[in-house]
């Protein structure tokens, strides 16, 4: 394996300061700790005191009996459940908010899309003519929260999926009858003494990360885009670069956009600003990390510092004055790195408290009010800094465009009356684009940082794949100008073409992690669309989660195998300890569901096997074969170099002009 480390010049300049102070962080502790090898391969059991049992060598039971198939299976089960709760939890956190505001007890919120609170009042199943938006939004809110502790039937947005899909769900007993319900039910089943089937386990394993792809994620989703505003492209700026050294900086970092929208809206507060000036700041600087960055990106343009494994650095910067976080993916190293700086490491979430870090609770009731605390906490930190290390922020950063929604990719193919996705459906049956990726997913301190996002997205547009990307992954792409205007000039020449005519760059942005939602709606229009069968199944496309690290992540790829996505997981593989479980998750899903999940380490053979499967999917639709060059040689190239050019270097009259050197 490549050396660890990473390939993000911001965080390498970073990192070489921290070593020099002498200051750990999560890559040297990377380097030092090796992960245990049996717990790494699902071989360690340890759901009872008799244990941890290592069914290792000659041992191949545990001491009740269990084999190594159900012990590889449980806990498999038991990540996607657990990755299943946290996004499913944020989601019920959001659906809480939007009642608290029509109740009147969250003040400084409101309904800002009301377009979209109708189409989800209809999705679950609401009236919705001659209503008041007050009242409808507390009908979803509440109809939303009834998803969660559903006992029986199926969840409401289970109907969203291609009608083939949900047949293959009834047929299979998967579809999920209430997100809470599955989530309890996979700590049930896998309790000891309980369900010890591989198989079985791994079924319920499908449902309960259904019940967070079409329930709980998709919930947060959909209420966050009625709170905030359902996201349309914008362009913004990614890496530390963006960090201000004449401001005070407050790095907002997490994932519910609750808190975030509320300090975005303190830092612009003329009070505020004042006060930094007494403090001797020329002013505030709201910069963001991981999915939060992304939240507050999509919508607002906030500038984003780094993924996961930027946190850390970004406070080694020394130019951080208060970083704040929420829930999920917050590095406990994070306070004894600040406890190096003047930086205050705030804590806001009832979930989430960190030893030795600030907890300033954070209610609906009064959020502008704690928001403006938080950030005034972050300005009396000003004229402290540089007083324990120095300041350095790497002057690195790249321009993206981020912020599309389903709602807006439909929009850019018609309008809004005749928005649709026939275009994209039409660019893949002609071939010129040959199917299509989402890179999603985390950094992992035991891969280099970034490195494979990168790698696979050039690799996929380069081939004619049109890539859609979500939470760290897609921080990694833009920082090296994947999200960016340049990326059309690493894109294949049909591929290219399409993205110049619809009006979209090759690598879309489509937001945090709980956005893989969008996702499955792109690929359920897509289906239902007509041209490309009739099942997200039969799609020439594939998931690609290269530097994964969370169960949330687990929970993703468990949910997009089960609405009949090829999913490729890099990194590590958790099962390896079981061939067994190893099958019944890709051939066993894939005959099942049609999707299969494949651990791959090699970056080479992780596209070899995504194209290989989207050749196969195109031919199965009976499309024309994929050839790389035959837009090459069609005159197409040409105006593809013409809109690359300039508008002022455009020459309409010569050809040369729009050859291109590739
Ligand atoms: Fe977390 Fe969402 Fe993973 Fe990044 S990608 S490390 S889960 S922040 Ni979703």
């Amino acid at each position: 394996m490549a050396q660890l480390g990473t390939v993000d010049p911001a965080v390498e300049e970073l990192l070489e300061l921290t070593r020099e102070a002498g200051i750990e962080t999560s890559f040297d502790r990377a380097e030092r700790i090796k992960p245990c090898p049996i717990g790494s391969d699902g071989a360690c059991c340890k759901i009872c005191s008799m244990g941890p049992c290592r069914l290792v060598g000659k041992t191949k039971t545990g001491i009740c009996g269990a084999t190594l198939d159900t012990v590889a299976a449980r806990n498999l089960a038991r990540q996607i459940a657990a990755g299943a709760a946290a996004h499913s939890d944020h989601g019920r956190d959001m659906a809480l908010a939007m009642l608290a505001v029509t109740e009147g007890d969250a003040p400084d919120y409101r309904i800002r899309d009301v377009r979209k609170l109708v189409e989800v009042a209809k999705y679950l199943d609401i009236p919705v003519e001659g209503r008041e938006t007050n009242d409808l939004a507390q009908d979803v809110a509440e109809a939303a929260l009834a998803q969660f502790g559903q006992q029986r039937g199926e969840l409401a947005y289970v109907k969203r999926a291609p009608k083939k899909r949900q047949e293959i769900w009834r047929e299979l007993d998967i579809v999920p009858r209430g997100i809470d319900r599955e989530v309890v039910e996979t700590y049930h089943r896998t309790h000891v003494g309980n369900d010890q089937d591989a198989e079985h386990i791994l079924d319920h394993g499908l449902r309960t990360a259904l019940a967070d792809g079409w329930g709980g994620s998709m919930l947060s989703t959909d209420i966050t885009d009625i709170l905030f505003g359902t996201p349309v492209p914008l362009s913004s700026e990614v890496n530390m670069g963006a960090l201000e050294d004449d401001e005070v900086n407050i790095v907002i970092h997490g994932h519910e956009p609750l808190l975030s929208e509320m300090i975005l809206m303190a830092v612009q507060d003329p009070e505020m600003i004042e006060y930094a000036k007494t403090k001797g700041a020329k002013g505030i600087n709201l910069t963001g990390i991981c999915c939060t960055a992304n939240e507050t990106l999509m919508r607002q343009g906030v500038r984003t510092i780094g993924n996961f494994l930027s946190q850390e650095l970004a406070i080694a910067t020394g130019a951080v004055e208060a970083m704040v976080v929420d829930i999920q993916c917050i590095m406990q190293a994070l306070q004894p790195v600040a406890e190096h700086y003047h930086t205050t490491l705030i804590t806001t979430s009832r979930k989430a408290k960190i030893t030795g870090a600030t907890h300033m609770q954070f209610h609906e009731h009064n959020a502008l009010e704690t928001a403006k605390e938080i950030v005034k906490v972050g300005i009396d930190n000003f004229p402290k800094r540089g007083e324990s290390q120095r300041v350095h922020i790497p002057n690195i950063s790249a321009p993206l465009v981020a912020g599309f929604s389903h709602e807006y990719l439909r929009y850019m193919q018609g309008g809004y009356y005749r928005g649709s996705f026939r275009p994209l459906n039409d660019a893949i049956m002609t071939g010129r684009v040959r199917g299509a990726a989402g890179v999603v997913g985390c950094n992992n301190a035991r891969t280099p940082h970034d490195a494979t996002h990168n790698y696979v997205v050039r690799k996929f547009i380069e081939n004619d794949v049109l890539v859609v990307q979500t939470g760290c992954s897609a921080i990694s792409a833009a920082k090296v100008g994947l999200l960016g205007p340049e990326a059309m000039n690493m894109a294949g020449p049909g591929l290219r073409e399409i993205c110049e005519t619809i009006g979209i760059p090759p690598v879309l942005h489509l937001g945090s992690c709980v956005d893989n939602t969008r996702i499955l709606t792109v690929l359920s229009q897509m289906a239902t669309e007509g041209g490309l069968g009739e099942d997200i199944a039969d799609l020439p496309g594939v998931g690609f989660a290269p530097e994964w690290m969370s169960e949330k992540a687990l929970s993703i790829g468990t949910y997009f195998v089960a609405s009949g996505v090829y999913t490729i997981f890099g990194t590590k593989n958790p099962v390896a300890a079981s061939e067994e479980v190893q099958r019944l998750i890709s051939e066993g899903w894939e005959s099942k569901v049609g999707g299969k999940l494949e651990f791959i380490m090699d970056p080479d053979e992780m596209i070899e096997k995504a194209l290989e499967h989207i050749d196969r999917k195109r031919a199965e639709l009976g499309l024309v074969e994929y050839d790389p060059n035959r837009f090459g040689e069609s005159g197409d190239v040409p105006l593809a170099a013409f809109f690359a050019t300039p508008p002022e270097e455009r020459n309409l009259y010569s050809r040369e002009a729009y050859t291109v050197n590739r």
